[in-house]
């Protein structure tokens, strides 16, 4: 990199030249030796901590609490906003426009001299861009790790069989807190500046937000998702803007802070105990909390996928209450050693499934350690649905159950994707159903669906003869599904919705497919070696071709004709679909035009041959007209694909 080259180069010309080192010089980030003890830094001005709202009502409480202090009960006051960074409060002393000290918070009144290792930093300018530096200048701000950095960091650590961090933020105190620099220096922190703390030498501008731009030009880095609002109104809907932005930053936030803006007001309403009357941070739910594992229980998926699960006491974390979290397979069990009983970290972040971050062995109760029930986790050794031997292949994280075709588990699996909405779509056949059908015997493969009786079906427990009938006729009209939707609803491993498409395209027959060897199947797109490797497997099994025999008595499913043998009607046509139509649903449109052999675009342009167009349609269909493309309403679009294109 260049920045590694200029930096040997500068090394070599101070080694030469040891009277051109500078205190600010880059050479200096590198990590000096380590130190025995942090000296210990009393904050010329303390370092307060901010109160926290947790909802509208403590945000509306705290506004109107300052305009009470300020007198102005009939105004909106303006606000400097900005993300709340979760990291570590730190302390930056310039003098003349040179970075001289930086400690830790500490209590707020003491910190630890952490100067060594801020150095390191590569965002903590050692020398402010500015031709007239103020005598004196402390910055306030937070050491983070963005979480690329985190991941990177984790996973090395995992490599070497050393312990990960929980997250992000105590990836950096661990990291700012080592008393060898060299340490801190391979561990890319980062940094954002949110206030300053005495000053000597020139006047700050009148509001926060102006102070934060001063920061940036001075080329700390400050954060881009600043803004200022007026009123309640104004701080909620930056709220819930960052609250959408928050998944996708690179850093963690754990809420918002709003800061008086005039720095005239901040300094008229002043402190309560530790904390400003001008500031509040306005928290998100948590996405990580405490909470303490009752049992680890083991689940099998639809591919027979053994996946160990936390049964945890409920917690309330990232806006739910979790009981359950994935442990996702042996070794990561091991590596963060989740035991039972033991108080694990549980996070939620977005709409991911919840997961055991990292259990705190600390917190474990002593009278456990005897005990084989809390001892290490121990993957079972025999499926806990069937019984049957579990395997793990060389190289693979996952455990399975070897029982492939008569594990239960995988059955019900097998048969709930067959009937889903993208496979065979077959109305009525939800969870519990499926666990009665195959509990009580009458289903064993998704083929025993298309010879169930009504008669049985509302044998069933809690089962209406309408319900059953609903169901009977859910599943006949799954019958003659086209073949791309029969050869996803199979459960091939590695196959998915558009790998079954390609495939049903380029064969055209089952029976094509299923003949298939490595090359044939090599040479449809996107079909690499172990995608092959698993259809040639599926195929190979006897039960999986006497399921689908059984599956082509039933007529499940209709062949078509392989695309290279006869093009279809609308190869290489571009359709687009906007607005919503009467009766056909987005993919319902799509797949009719996928089987004619089109393509269906999410924009429109000079390339789109057809655009069709329901109610409220906008954009795209002015965007249409504007090109003078083909606009076709539903009954023009069925017309169109039953009785091919005319010339317009
Ligand atoms: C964080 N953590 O991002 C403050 N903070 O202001 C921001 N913290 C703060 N401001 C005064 N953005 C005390 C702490």
């Amino acid at each position: 990199m260049e920045y590694d080259r200029l930096l040997r180069e500068l090394q070599g010309l101070e080694a030469a030249h040891p009277h051109l080192l500078t205190p600010d010089s880059p050479t200096q980030r590198v990590g000096a030796a380590p130190l025995e003890d942090f000296a210990q830094v009393v904050h010329d001005v303390p370092m307060l901590s901010l109160n926290n709202a947790f909802s509208e009502d403590e945000v509306a409480a705290f506004d109107r609490r300052a305009r009470e202090g300020l007198e102005r009960e009939g105004d909106q006051l303006e606000y400097a906003v900005e993300p709340k960074f979760d990291g570590l409060a730190i302390t930056l002393r310039y003098k003349h426009g040179v970075f001289v000290r930086g400690a830790t918070r500490g209590d707020g009144t003491t910190g630890e001299d952490v100067t060594a290792n801020l150095r390191t930093i590569r965002a903590i300018p050692l020398r402010l861009e500015t031709d007239a530096p103020p005598a004196l200048l402390e910055v306030r701000g937070e050491v983070l790790m963005l979480r690329r950095d985190f991941d990177r960091l984790n996973q090395e650590a995992r490599e070497r069989g050393e312990k990960a961090f929980a997250n992000p933020r105590n990836a950096a105190a661990g990291s700012l807190r080592q008393l060898d620099p060299r340490i801190t220096a391979r561990r890319h922190l980062h940094f954002f500046a949110y206030g300053t703390a005495g000053i000597e030498g020139v006047k700050l501008p009148a509001t926060h937000s102006a102070t934060m731009d001063w920061l940036a030009a001075l080329r700390l880095p400050v954060a881009r998702q600043r803004d200022v609002v007026s009123g309640v109104a104004g701080l909620m809907a930056y709220f819930n803007e960052l609250g959408t932005l928050r998944a996708g930053l690179p850093f963690d936030i754990d809420g918002a802070v709003y800061k008086l803006n005039l720095l005239a007001d901040q300094e008229r309403l002043g402190f309560v105990a530790r904390a400003p009357r001008f500031a509040i941070a306005h928290k998100y739910p948590a996405q990580e909390e405490l909470t303490v594992v009752e049992a680890i229980e083991v689940q099998v998926g639809r591919t027979g996928v053994l996946t160990p699960v936390a049964r945890l006491q409920p917690v309330f974390v990232g806006g739910v209450t979790v009981t359950n979290a994935t442990l996702h397979n042996e070794d990561e069990v091991r590596r963060r050693d989740v035991r039972v009983g033991d108080t694990v970290i549980v996070r939620r972040a977005g709409d991911v499934i919840p997961e055991v971050v990292a259990s705190l062995p600390e917190r474990r109760p002593l009278r456990d350690l005897a005990s084989p029930l809390h001892g290490p986790f121990v993957m079972p050794t025999a499926c806990p649905v069937c019984g049957a031997p579990v395997q793990r292949l060389d190289g693979e994280t996952a455990t399975r159950c070897s029982n492939t075709l008569e594990c239960p588990a995988q059955r019900k699996q097998a048969i709930l994707h067959f009937a889903s909405r993208r496979a065979m779509d077959i109305e009525g056949l939800g969870d519990k159903l499926v666990e009665q059908l195959v509990d009580t015997g009458l289903v064993r493969t998704p083929a025993d669906l298309y010879t169930l009786q009504t008669e049985q079906i509302a044998g069933l427990e809690r089962m209406a003869r309408k319900s059953a009938e609903n169901l009977k006729s859910g599943i006949e009209a799954s019958r003659r599904r086209p073949l791309a939707r029969f050869i996803f609803a199979l459960g091939i491993r590695q196959v998915g919705e558009q790998t079954a498409k390609d495939l049903a395209r380029h064969f055209g027959k089952l029976d094509e497919l299923a003949a298939a060897d490595d090359a044939a199947l090599r040479q449809v797109a996107d079909v690499g070696p172990v995608v092959a490797a698993s259809i040639t497997a599926f195929f190979l099994e006897s039960h999986n071709r006497d399921v689908i025999e059984a599956l082509r008595r039933a007529e499940a499913w209709v062949d078509g004709e392989a695309r290279a043998a006869a093009p279809a009607r609308f190869a290489g046509k571009t359709f687009v679909l906007t607005g919503t139509l009467p009766n056909l649903s987005r993919d319902q449109a799509k797949a009719m035009i996928e089987a004619v052999g089109g393509k269906a675009a999410g924009s429109v342009s000079g390339k789109t041959d057809y655009v069709v167009a329901g109610a409220e349609a906008g954009s795209k269909l002015a965007k249409a007209q504007q090109l003078n493309l083909r606009i076709l309403d539903e009954s023009g679009f069925l017309q169109l694909l039953d009785q091919g294109d005319s010339p317009s």
